[in-house]
Formats: C-alpha cells, structure tokens, sequence
C-alpha cells in the first residue's frame, strides 16, 4: 500500500535523502496575491469590509465581531460532558507542562559595576486563530491558549469563522473551548479578513472598540496562511503549518498493528498528510502493508486516507540499520516521529531533527495530539531543521537590559572608541568620552 524504496546497503547523499521522501508543495505565494484586497479593504474600512467578506465567503453576517459572554456561557453549559472532561484533562496537563517551561530571567556581571540581563517579557496581546468548516480542533484552542497564558500574555482574543448553522457564531465547540480556558473574547471572523482585523483592529458594530493585536498564531487554510505572510511585520505570527506528518522509526520489535495505526491516524487529517514508515525490518514493512489494508477499508475517512497513504509524500523506507535509519528521519525532519525499536528511548536520544519526538509502544502521536501535555503545534515541511513547535517561547521576548556605573564605562571606554573609529562612526566614541570629559585623568 506505501510506495516503497530500498536504501539498504546503499549511503545515501544528504540531497538524496531529501529526494526520498518528498513533501506536498503548497503555493502560499499565488494565494497572498488573492489576499491582498481583502487585507487592504479591512485596514482601510474595518468591520464594514470584515463583515462584507464574511457574508461573501461564509455565507453569512454576524450581527457583531465580538460574541457576546452569554454565549460563551451557554456553549459550555451545552458542551457534552465526556467531552468536556476530556479538554479539561487536556488542558491541565497541557498547563503542568507549560508552566516548568516558563524561561527564568539572568544577569550576568560582566564586569565590576557592570550588568547584562536578559528579562522575559510576554507579547501583550495576541490573536489565536481557531478554523471553521472541516476542521474543527477545539484541541488547537487549548494548544495556542495555553503556552500564551503560562508565558503571561495579559490580553487574548480567540478568532474563528461564523458558521451559518450556528447563528453566525463560530462553532460552539470552539466557544466552550474558549470559556474553559478562561479566554472571554471572542470574535466571530475567519479567513484573511480575521488576520486583517487581528492586524490592525476596527470598530465593532455596537460601536465598541476592538482593539489591534502584536501577535497571531494557529492554522488555517492557505488564505489565511498567506494572509499571515503578508501581514508579518505588522504583527508576529508563528511558523506556518504544512500538511501533517508522521515518521516512524522502528525495527522488528516493533508491532505492525501500532504502527499502521498510527500511519493512519495523521493521515485521516489531509489528503496530503505524510505518513512515512523508516524500518530495518522487511517482514515488519509488509506486516504494515497487511495492516494497513484491513485498516483503511475500516476506518471512517477511507477516502482521505487512501489517498494521503498513496501520495508520493508518504512511504516505507528500508534501511540496513538504526544508525542508517536515524540519518533518513534526521534528513526528513518530521513534525512527529515516533521511535518503536528496542531500547527506544536511547534510540530517541539521539534524533536530531523533529517537531516532537514519540517514545516506545506507548506513545502514539494522537496521545501527543490531545493528551500528553506537551504541544501539539509543530513545524511541519523539514522546518523542524531550524524550528521549534509553539511553547512558551514563543509568545515571550528577551529584552536585555544594560546597567553600567560609571567606573564600569571607563573601564572600557577606550575599546568602545576604538570599535567606533574603526567603523568611522565616532560620534559614538564621543558619546561614551562626553560622560568622561571634566574629569582629570
Ligand atoms: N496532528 C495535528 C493536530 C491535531 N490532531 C488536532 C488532532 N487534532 C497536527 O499536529
Ligand atoms: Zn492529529
């Protein structure tokens, strides 16, 4: 059922690697030129053109952007109640996690009288984009919310489109998510035109103020991506999410029946998702394939996954050893990989490159997805070579704050002239001996 490709015996170059296991493409570029009259309508006219393209594009008009904490209230009074266990569980561990991540402030003494500290200040107010339509992810809420509260973000606003089966108000699930997580701003928007309004803020139609954000995170469809893109700058905006992927690392201790379900279990997302399947064991490989037969007829979004499982970007990859089988994961760079070999958590030691990292029989991705604690948002298309998922981090900046005394200055005030005269700037040497000049030396 996977294509397969035999490296066995074989080393392969790094750029023959990457050519392996290649990745969907996705054209953000031709989309951000689609975007971009939306974007300028909503920074020149505000909610008046937000609502035109919702009523355009979501086939319907709120009668406000905000929704009101009433219905916050009621979605979670109507919010099932395993499910609500489940978020709640969901976002306790989440929090655990988040909260030790939190990065401490250092000074450093650099010289007599002289400090360097790095202080962690979170980003005042941010925007948390939640999708509508297919894929509704209250899980998604909990994992952008969660890392912006523990890193201090005083103010959070939840975005989502209005959906015309719920009054014009976003999915009610995304609400409870919302109302659970403390979060009591919501605004009824989706697509570029939410991004836009994050951007640059507006006038809801009850002439309250809805005031601009620094930052926008969370997935969405490539409108909104592009719409990120574009308006990068204006505001920060986390690393954009591809199609979701899978790599699992295993040998033949591995159980066929684990690993294909989880090959499954990302590919029910997308038509394009990846699941790859890196293995020293060709009985395991096809044990997999049997599996997965049985498998995708069974489970309910055969379609989908067929065709992820099908696509080119998905795959079984022989290799002679683990050794071998760690330099294909590593050159991948998969948003989730899964480790399943013996001795797997010394296996796992040594990856190099992954958005998280699944160790041993007991650790699906879809644990990871909504229950481990840990986030689930990861850096998808081999960003995770340079990139990190979303954490705490990622909604905090390092100000470093300088405190020099004035013996400290004097101290290096010569090698301050000089770096200045070398770079023919010496207004900025002047800058350091005007605090010096009446002294006598
Ligand atoms: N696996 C997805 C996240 C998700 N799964 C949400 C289920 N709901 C990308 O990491
Ligand atoms: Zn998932």
């Amino acid at each position: 059922m996977l294509n397969r490709t035999d490296l066995r015996g074989r080393v392969p170059t790094p750029v023959e690697l990457r050519a392996t296991l290649p990745r969907a493409e996705v054209d953000v570029d031709a989309a951000v030129h689609q975007v971009r009259p939306v974007v300028e309508a909503v920074r020149d006219r505000g909610v008046e053109a937000a609502l035109e393209y919702t009523e355009r594009f979501d086939k319907v008009r709120p009668s406000a952007v905000r929704v009101p904490a009433a219905e916050l209230d009621r979605a979670l009074a109507e919010l099932d109640p395993a499910v609500r266990a489940a978020v709640e569980e969901s976002i306790d561990r989440a929090r655990r996690v988040h909260a030790d991540q939190r990065r401490a402030d250092v000074t450093t003494r650099v010289a007599d009288g002289g400090t360097v500290t790095e202080r962690w200040v979170p980003v005042a107010r941010v925007g948390l984009y939640a999708p509508g339509g297919l894929a509704v992810y209250p899980s998604s809420v909990v994992m952008n919310v969660v890392p912006a509260q523990a890193a201090g973000v005083g103010s959070l606003v939840v975005c989502s489109p209005p959906q015309a089966e719920f009054g014009g108000r976003p999915h009610p699930t995304i609400l409870a998510a919302a109302a659970l997580l403390g979060v009591d701003e919501v605004w009824a928007v989706g697509g570029a035109q939410a991004v836009a309004l994050l951007a640059y803020g507006g006038t809801d139609t009850d002439g309250s103020p809805l005031e601009p954000v620094d930052m926008v995170t969370g997935p969405g469809n490539i409108y909104l991506t592009a719409a990120k893109r574009m308006l990068r700058g204006v505001i920060g905006i986390d690393s954009e999410a591809g199609p979701t992927e899978i790599a699992i690392l295993a040998d033949d201790t591995a159980d066929p029946a684990h690993v294909a379900a989880d090959l499954v279990s990302q590919a029910e997302h997308d038509t394009l998702a990846a699941s790859v399947l890196v293995t020293t064991s060709e009985a395991l490989a096809d044990a997999v394939d049997a599996e997965l037969q049985r498998r995708v007829a069974a489970t309910k979004h055969t379609e989908r996954v067929e065709q992820a499982l099908r696509g080119t970007q998905s795959g079984t990859v022989l290799v002679s050893s683990v050794d071998d089988g760690l330099a294909v994961v590593d050159a991948y760079a998969a948003e989730h990989l899964e480790i399943q070999t013996a001795d797997a958590r010394a296996v796992a030691a040594r990856v190099r490159n992954a958005g998280a990292v699944f160790v041993g029989p007991y650790a699906p991705v879809s644990l990871g997805d909504y229950c481990a604690g840990s986030n689930h948002v990861l850096p998808t298309g081999g960003f995770a070579r340079h990139s990190s998922g979303l954490s705490v981090q990622s909604f905090l900046r390092g100000i470093h704050v300088i405190d020099y005394s004035a013996e400290a200055l004097r101290e290096v005030a010569d090698k301050v002239v000089a770096l200045a005269n070398a770079e023919d700037l010496p207004a900025h040497g002047e800058a350091v001996t005007a605090r010096f000049e009446g002294d006598a030396r």
